[in-house]
């Protein structure tokens, strides 16, 4: 399927983002867990060069546990400050408190050094919509200070966000990038819910999830709705409204609910925890470019 995914006022945002970066110490980037690769900017290496980083590998509560570690190590072995973690919860502060703590000192000790005292640190928020920035900026803060919502695009300004006397935080609007060359890993950012209902096709996304699942994850279809899973993606989607009675007046199965149940279910982890990038993994042959059809 074809996603049509940079809407115009990401453009917008890059550029600001690229005019606020000058106004930070830190760079704190979050990625989803279970897309460690693809959910992370690849402009971010270039438009925040020379500022500290650290990483978040966010929404690890539906990850993999064990595909998490090793992507984890696996990014620390690059020289990347990183962490996992559920930014619901607000132990993420403690995870994430000595990064930051590290970074601090660092920058006090530079400002030391040029006369400059006493000014806070800095630090933008930055991400892929719907990954949990906001969410994680609640978290740290210990109160409602920045809206969250489970659809992508929920921040649509840049806002400071005052922690103490030491710390600000600005939250940023979720940012994609112009280029998605790979078809996989736009399918995944779609997936996982990171572009917008009104740009994809919520039916076709949803017969590309269940043709993933029986690829990747055998039995997860027949475990969660006590279905037979075999068979075309159309003739799963109409088991599962049969089993979960989504039906419509006239009696006809209702094929928009159990695809909208189905995307539901694995976003909330209903089917189960998942890494779809795995670490180290190429990727199927073919999908690391755009493919180029062999067979008419
Ligand atoms: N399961 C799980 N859900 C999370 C986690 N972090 C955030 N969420 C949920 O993900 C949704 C999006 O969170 P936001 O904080 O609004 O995301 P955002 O990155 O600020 O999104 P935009 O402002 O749209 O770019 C909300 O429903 C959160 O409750 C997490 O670690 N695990
Ligand atoms: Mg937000």
């Amino acid at each position: 399927m074809d996603i049509q995914w940079y809407p115009g006022h990401m453009t917008k945002a890059l550029r600001k983002m690229q005019e606020s970066i000058r106004l930070v110490d830190l760079i704190i980037e979050l990625a989803d867990a279970r897309l460690p690769k693809s959910s992370r900017n690849p402009q971010l290496d270039q438009i925040g060069q020379g500022k500290s980083r650290i990483l978040i590998l966010n929404k690890a509560d539906l990850a993999d546990e064990a595909e998490t570690k090793k992507w984890v190590d696996a990014l620390q072995k690059e020289g990347l400050h990183v962490v996992c973690a559920d930014a619901r919860n607000t132990k993420v502060k403690e995870r994430v408190r000595s990064l930051m703590e590290g970074a601090l000192k660092e920058r006090e000790e530079k400002n030391k050094r040029k006369g400059i005292l006493n000014r806070p640190l800095r630090s933008m928020v930055v991400g892929i919509p719907n990954v949990g920035k906001s969410t994680f900026i609640n978290a740290y803060a210990g109160r409602s200070a920045a809206k969250t919502g489970n659809t992508p695009g929920v921040t649509r300004g840049e806002q400071w966000i005052s922690l103490s006397k030491s710390l600000e935080l600005l939250d940023t609007p979720g940012l994609l990038w112009p280029k998605l060359e790979d078809k996989r890993e736009a399918l995944y950012l779609a997936l996982v819910g990171t572009i917008r209902r009104e740009v994809v096709d919520n039916r076709e996304l949803s017969k590309e999830l269940v043709l993933f699942l029986q690829e990747r994850f055998a039995g997860r279809l027949g475990e969660r709705y006590g279905i037979e899973e075999a068979g075309t993606p159309e003739e799963v989607l109409e088991r599962i409204a049969e089993k979960k009675g989504c039906l419509l007046k006239g009696g006809a199965l209702d094929m928009e609910r159990s695809a909208g149940m189905l995307m539901e279910d694995f976003r909330k982890g209903a089917l189960g925890r998942m890494t779809l990038e795995l670490c180290g993994e190429k990727g199927p042959a073919g999908s690391e470019k755009e493919e180029h059809e062999e067979d008419g």
